[in-house]
């Protein structure tokens, strides 16, 4: 048995890191993934891999097809269209495309330009509960956090019907057609029953606040989100900076629930690309320092949009407690960018941020985008821990397993009420 409390030279190091990387099931904290029980709304197989938005943005910068033609195709037209486009008429050498390809490696599946009905036969033939615990645990996944909308015409019947939960999968009450898109939106809050109107004027903060209680109680969520654009400001009169004050945030400290916020995306700057349309802006994020002094008694987690924020959420963080960064988000979560803002995460931190979560829209997306993850990561540690030495302080396995175990597990279980996983 390794003696855990020997102090490792710099080979013992790299091989320690990645042993501990590999070996720790990690907690996912942000996804677009869904239970079983929520049927086909959770995306799975070959023809959702490659239709994924970033997939369908790379595609169109390529192909010489009509937009408004593709939307018309079925879903394994529109899959065939990227499989020959992206994949054998030009090389999958960008991230999400170099993902695919890893995806059908990790289940021995050809790679070449015929892979595709040979892959559509393979996840034919897949059962998906099995399928699924097969693919959390190739991704070294132990739990995933959904994104789960109260306002989502889909969902919300699922839950107002009663749905079985899973032991593997926590809720997530996200609040962006509540705090973003309040006019679009306020009818169907009434039409669940809640007194509420279009300025959110006399009782509508607090029949808000009972929406967001009942809400709660129906999905037990872990934290409550929401996504901003680049130009969000807080304090705020607008409406939505309204319900954050008084509803939402209350809510929130009431029930002892992180808020978390993701900074920084310009929605539908190119609507024809739909999901695939929305772009990155660099935030003024004075909205995170007032949101982080003015409420000591709420707890935020925090991901931006933008390469430009990173370093001022790393300052933030070290200003304030109730801050949690987490996450390299969207357009930051790339090998060479995830580097940098990993490294200076650790230098500014330590290992009191949450590195990063998988955003994953489609179940087997989050076999690469962890592989990606601690492959980034294994150099990143071992470096810092080499230096540690040099610097007079050896490293022990426990102390690697610690660290690893604190920036994956147990800093988002202490920040989100997470059940430990037994
Ligand atoms: O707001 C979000 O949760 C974003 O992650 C998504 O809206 C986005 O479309 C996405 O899939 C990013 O990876
Ligand atoms: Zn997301």
């Amino acid at each position: 048995m390794s003696n855990n409390g020997a102090l490792l030279n710099p080979l013992q190091i790299s091989s320690t890191v990645r042993e501990a990387l590999t070996s720790t099931p990690f907690i996912d904290i942000h996804t677009h993934l869904f239970a079983p029980a929520f049927g086909s709304l959770g995306l799975w197989g070959i023809d959702e891999l490659l239709t994924y938005h970033y997939l369908e943005a790379e595609f169109f910068r390529y192909s010489n097809t009509i937009v408004e033609g593709y939307w018309t195709l079925s879903k394994s037209e529109k899959a065939e269209a990227i499989w020959h486009t992206l994949f054998v008429e030009n090389t999958p050498i960008s991230e999400a495309t170099r993902g695919v390809i890893a995806i059908l490696q990790a289940f021995q599946l050809p790679t070449d330009h015929s892979a595709l009905s040979e892959a559509r036969a393979f996840f034919k033939n897949q059962k998906r509960e099995a399928h699924m615990q097969r693919v959390l645990q190739m991704a070294g996944i132990s739990t995933i956090v959904m994104t789960n909308d109260p306002l989502d015409p889909e969902e919300s019947p699922l839950w107002l019907k009663g749905i079985a939960s899973h032991n593997q999968f926590h809720a997530v009450l996200r609040l962006d057609r509540i705090l973003c898109t309040w006019h679009d939106h306020w009818q169907a809050i009434v039409a669940q029953g809640y007194a509420v109107d279009a300025q959110a004027s006399g009782k509508s903060v607090s029949e808000a606040r009972r929406f967001l209680m009942d809400w709660a109680k129906r999905m037990q969520p872990v934290y409550m989100a929401c996504s901003l654009p680049d130009t969000f400001e807080f304090p705020s009169d607008t409406l939505g900076g309204r319900l954050l004050q008084e509803a939402v945030l209350p809510t929130c400290r009431e029930l002892g629930l992180p808020l978390s916020l993701m900074i920084g995306v310009r929605k539908h700057v190119n609507p024809r690309l739909r999901l695939g349309g929305d772009a990155v802006g660099r935030a003024n994020l004075c909205c995170l320092e007032n949101l982080c002094r003015d409420f000591p008694s709420n707890r935020f987690l925090a991901s931006v949009l933008s390469r430009e924020n990173q370093h001022e959420l790393c300052v933030l963080a070290r200003k304030f407690n109730n801050l949690m960064p987490f996450g390299c988000w969207w357009f930051v979560n790339n090998p060479s960018i995830v580097e940098e803002i990993t490294r200076e995460r650790i230098e500014m931190l330590g290992t009191s941020f949450i590195p990063q979560h998988s955003d994953a829209r489609v179940l087997e997306q989050v076999i690469y985008k962890w592989a990606n993850m601690r492959r980034t990561l294994a150099p990143i540690l071992s470096e810092n821990y080499r230096l540690l030495s040099e610097d007079g302080r050896g490293v022990t396995r426990a102390d690697i397993q610690r660290d690893v175990t604190r920036l994956f597990r147990s800093n988002a279980e202490s920040w989100m009420n997470l059940r430990p996983h037994t």
